[in-house]
């Protein structure tokens, strides 16, 4: 009995050592990974068990093999992580969505040092000239991004209280109003708001297809107070100059943009008298067209 029990004793200890022995061996990778996400760099950090492999899969058509790899992204958007993993016990997979968003391009908050960051084959810009029949308005810039479209404006703020932001969205100059400022012109969709009032009161106006190019023939297309444009408070440069920025959203505009488009701003006093427009031009030339921006 002794030399029995002592048998069961020791295949049981030999058991116990096998299944450890097997079991190192053969210990399937676990796949586990963290994330963290700044604008659209995203650092990724690996907590698989048991693998001496990785294979990223980064759901925008990159790869990477490293263990903590980090990521930049070119597009906001949702993307499906797919990290493999592989050990001595086989390949193990883990998928999981995230969302990248862009920061935005400009920041409506007063400070004018995003403006100088904007790369230069994205900014437009009009300086206007001193010698115009208009003059009320000085410089604008504008950029966009996926979801705005970026205005800079510097303009005498005793002459200006209404603005009218002309827009040929489509880039056709045969589509849309035409105005004696710009040629071409061709604006399909006019905002107009008081900058006295944040431009929170703009209501956006739509040229009917059906309607000769000259005249006023803008229809209502989107009322006051939608929101639709973003001012920040005006910051004295000089005198009664003054600076703004501010956005557009463009889902909020009733209409696809083309990849690029044109944009006209005229300004009126208090009594609606004609004061500034830009781009503009000296007197007696021939009237400029409107500025090209380009649309990300
Ligand atoms: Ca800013
Ligand atoms: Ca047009």
């Amino acid at each position: 009995m002794r030399t029995m029990k002592n048998y069961i004793q020791f295949s049981l200890i030999g058991l116990i050592a096998f299944i450890i022995i097997s079991c190192e061996k053969t210990e399937i990778p676990m796949a586990l990974f963290d994330y963290q996400i700044d604008g659209i760099t995203v650092q990724f950090t690996n907590y698989s068990t048991d693998a001496t492999e990785y294979l990223w899969d980064f759901g925008d058509g990159n790869t990477s093999a490293e263990e903590n790899p980090l990521h930049k992204y070119s597009e906001s958007g949702s993307f499906i992580i797919t990290l493999t993993v592989k050990g001595k016990g086989g390949t193990k997979t883990i998928k999981e969505m995230l969302k990248i968003q862009k920061p935005a391009l400009i920041q409506i908050d007063g400070n004018f040092d995003d403006w100088d960051a904007v790369p230069a084959e994205q900014l437009s810009s009009a300086i206007g000239s001193s010698d115009a029949s208009l003059t009320a308005l000085h410089e604008m810039k504008a950029c966009t991004d996926d979801n705005y479209i970026y205005l800079y404006l510097v303009y005498d703020q005793s002459k200006v209280a209404p603005l009218d932001i002309f827009i040929n969205t489509d880039n056709n100059p045969s589509s849309g109003g035409n105005s004696w400022l710009w040629d071409p012109c061709g604006a399909d969709f006019l905002i107009e708001g008081f900058i006295t009032e944040k431009m929170e009161d703009a209501i956006v106006f739509n040229w009917p297809s059906d309607k000769p190019q000259d005249g006023w023939e803008w229809v209502e297309a989107l009322g006051s107070g939608s929101g639709i444009i973003n001012m920040s408070e005006p910051k004295t440069v000089n005198g009664n100059l003054v600076k703004v920025e501010m956005s557009i959203i463009k889902e909020m505009l009733p209409t696809s943009l083309a990849s690029e488009i044109g944009i006209g701003i005229f300004s009126s006093n208090e009594d609606w008298a004609e004061t500034g427009s830009l781009p503009n031009a000296p007197s007696g030339s021939p009237a400029p067209p409107l500025m090209k921006i380009k649309i990300q």
